[in-house]
């Protein structure tokens, strides 16, 4: 009989084009998924639904930010009365194929293995057959469930440990009602491997009423929306803020407005909010006519909504028509925008590049389009791609259309499919110009220069991680982190594995051009601050003053005006006095010195440049060390003064 218990519950991760597994020393965002399956886990073993006396141990693993140590799990299950069980969780499309190499290796050691998510319940949903790489885990005896399982997570830990489990589990049409169902746990440890660990993950409902060519949702967990009820959320966002101090939320519905309990769970929200004083926010994800409905907006906002993502995916009608995308309006996009952003809220919108019509100049128009015209906050660009579970998909199958064989590539980064008007690498390139053009200087200084303060540094962060997963890592920004860390010796296989010096070599390298492009990344950032930063109350009462007098005076200013407005804006006015050589020493320096004068980082630039440039063409000499140190000081400074804002204000 089994006495004790050990359930993994992984996450896996992709494969990089070079065969690496892809692992952050930071994540991002954590995996509902894996809160999700241990809240359920935690409710079985509290109610003693795996039986009395069985010892339980979840463990949680997220691949994307930690090793999984295959050969230590192997080995965790000695004995007659100690069981393994390896849950492979949320697997999407690209992570199939690693977690199909978890798998094999699991199974060789004899544990019990099981597979869930999108990609076996998005693949299975519209093809009848198994396809032969489903069928080759079967055969190996790693079982498949496809669909949710919040009614029957218990008696499949029971099969498994009764060692019962049968090939593969159809769930599919048995959709669960979440109203009562455990919520996702937030597990502080686990958080520690993420940048904010006061973040949480919770989807308040599931499914979706629209019918997006594209979209895997609908035919995996339905066109009828199901919610969880608004108290279970509201006991949850209270239990964590008091227990982990969790203060920020992403709700992974894929449309909160259609969620037909939104205004219930935006009312305890206010509740925790205004009574209670558990200063929760959130970001959410909604449909292009949210707005639309009768005081959504204003209550997400009182609710602690402070991002939101929107499904726009394009601004051009035929891609739009193409896509059955017909709940989404061009001409009110801007109407969209500005009810969001008027009651700030950042907008951050999807948008897909590469659908049938699309050439590199439509697709650079359209993006001028969004830019001028329909200003988000935020774009998340992606490739358009067939994922198994999509009419698309099934459509390409039905019409014998070539789709890459490997779907590690199915992230939305790399083109999959045979574009008619982007060959020959043209779509990679139009996509990432995309990137590179909503990223842009201008653009994020015009952004930010509308930005209200509340928002101004959360813009101003994502920003820096968007710039830094696109230039720095190569990355799409929801599948990356901060610090990319490689194992030598993991290894996609058919891989080499390098050499211990080799891969030192590489690595060096990697990492000195990685170290590199996060300088010039966070450069550009503190230009940015430096350029469109909120006045601090000191200078905002100067700039009310100094208009007060040019309003009044127009030209016959006299220092007195000026001597009467600093007072009344309570700064000191420099006093007058004779220079000493003293002073004009300190006045030639001060303003390097004190980052609060520093307005642009043009001159360090410059000088940086400069001195390069001398180094590069070895004219040593001419690089004075004491330039290069004060220069180094003030840039420190300024890199202070930034940290010390972000941290103080964010
Ligand atoms: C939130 C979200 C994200 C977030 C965070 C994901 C996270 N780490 O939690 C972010 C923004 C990072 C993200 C990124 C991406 N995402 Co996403 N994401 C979602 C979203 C909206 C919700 C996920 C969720 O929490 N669902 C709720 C959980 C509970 O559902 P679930 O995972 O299906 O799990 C249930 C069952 O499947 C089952 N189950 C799952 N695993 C297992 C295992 C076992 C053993 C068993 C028995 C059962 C089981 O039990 C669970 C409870 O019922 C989904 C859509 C959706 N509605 O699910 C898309 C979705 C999963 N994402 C998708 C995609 C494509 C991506 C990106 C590739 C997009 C991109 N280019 O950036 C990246 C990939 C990132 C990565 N490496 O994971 C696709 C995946 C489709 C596919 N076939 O691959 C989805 C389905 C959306 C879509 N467009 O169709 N995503
Ligand atoms: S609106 Fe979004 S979630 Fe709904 S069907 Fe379209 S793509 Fe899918």
């Amino acid at each position: 009989m089994i006495e004790k218990l050990h359930l993994y519950l992984i996450k896996p991760s992709q494969y990089d084009d070079d065969g690496y597994i892809v692992r952050h020393w930071r994540g991002v965002l954590p995996s509902n998924t894996l809160a999700c399956l241990a809240g359920l886990t935690e409710d079985a073993v509290a109610r003693k639904l795996l039986g009395e006396t069985l010892k339980v141990k979840i463990l949680l693993l997220d691949e994307t930010v930690e090793h999984v140590p295959v050969k230590r799990i192997c080995r965790s299950q000695r004995g007659e009365h100690t069981k393994t069980i390896v849950c492979l969780v949320g697997v999407q499309t690209n992570q199939f194929p690693r977690a199909a190499d978890l798998a094999r290796e699991f199974r060789k050691a004899g544990l019990t293995v099981m597979i869930g998510g999108f990609h076996v319940s998005g693949y299975l949903a519209l093809l009848p057959e198994v396809p032969p790489d489903i069928q080759e885990l079967i055969d190996a005896g790693v079982t498949i469930v496809k669909g949710e399982v919040e009614e029957t997570w218990t008696d499949l830990l029971r099969d498994a440990v009764a060692g019962r489990l049968k090939p593969l589990y159809d769930f599919l049409n048995n959709k669960p009602d979440l109203y009562e169902k455990p919520v996702p746990v937030v597990r502080k440890e686990y958080l520690r491997k993420f940048v904010a660990s006061n973040f949480g993950t919770l989807d308040c409902g599931r499914g979706c009423p629209f019918e997006c060519s594209f979209c895997t949702i609908i035919n995996v967990q339905g066109r009828k929306m199901r919610y969880r009820s608004a108290e279970h959320i509201a006991a949850a966002v209270r239990h964590n803020y008091r227990e982990h101090g969790i203060t920020f939320y992403f709700f992974t519905d894929d449309n909160f407005a259609r969620n037909k309990s939104w205004e219930a769970i935006f009312d305890v929200l206010i509740r925790l909010r205004e009574e209670e004083k558990i200063p929760v926010e959130f970001m959410m994800q909604v449909d292009v006519l949210s707005w639309k409905i009768k005081n959504f907006v204003e209550k997400a906002r009182r609710a602690g909504c402070i991002n939101v993502f929107i499904g726009m995916e394009s601004v051009n009608t035929d891609n739009l028509k193409a896509a059955g995308k017909n709940q989404n309006h061009v001409d009110e996009y801007r109407q969209l925008m500005h009810a969001y952003q008027s009651r700030e809220i950042s907008a951050h919108v999807g948008y897909i590049i590469g659908f049938p019509g699309d050439t590199p100049d439509s697709i650079r128009r359209d993006l001028a389009y969004l830019i001028e015209h329909v200003r988000p906050d935020h774009a998340s660009f992606f490739m358009l791609m067939p994922l198994p579970g999509s009419q698309d998909h099934l459509a390409m199958v039905r019409r014998g259309e070539w789709m890459h064989p490997d779907y590690n590539l199915y992230d939305s980064n790399h083109a999959v499919t045979v574009h008619p008007n982007l060959k020959d690498g043209a779509w990679e390139d139009v996509y990432l110009e995309a990137w590179r053009t909503f990223y842009s200087f201008e653009n994020m200084k015009a952004v930010l220069q509308r930005t209200p303060q509340c928002n101004y540094w959360n813009n101003l962060i994502r920003f820096m991680w968007y710039k830094n997963s696109i230039l720095t890592e190569g990355r799409h920004p929801m599948m990356c982190g901060y610090f990319r860390l490689k194992g030598r010796k993991n290894r996609r296989p058919g891989y080499p594995i390098l050499s211990r010096w080799q891969y030192f070599r590489e690595r060096v390298r990697e990492i000195r051009a990685h170290l590199a492009g996060m300088a010039r990344i966070l450069f550009e950032m503190e230009e940015l601050w430096l350029q469109t930063r909120h006045p601090t109350d000191a200078e905002r009462r100067i700039v009310e003053e100094l208009n007060k007098i040019l309003a009044a005076a127009r030209g016959q200013l006299k220092v007195a005006d000026l001597q009467l407005a600093h007072l009344r804006a309570k700064v000191r006015f420099p006093s007058l006095r004779v220079p000493s050589k003293l002073h004009l020493l300190w006045a030639k320096w001060y303003p390097l010195l004190a980052s609060s004068k520093v307005y642009t980082r043009a001159d360090l630039d410059a000088y940086w440049q400069s001195a390069r440039q001398r180094w590069r063409e070895r004219r040593w000499f001419q690089i004075s060390p004491f330039r290069v140190a004060l220069n180094a000081f003030r840039d420190a400074q300024l890199f202070l003064m930034f940290w010390f804002h972000m941290a103080r204000d964010h």
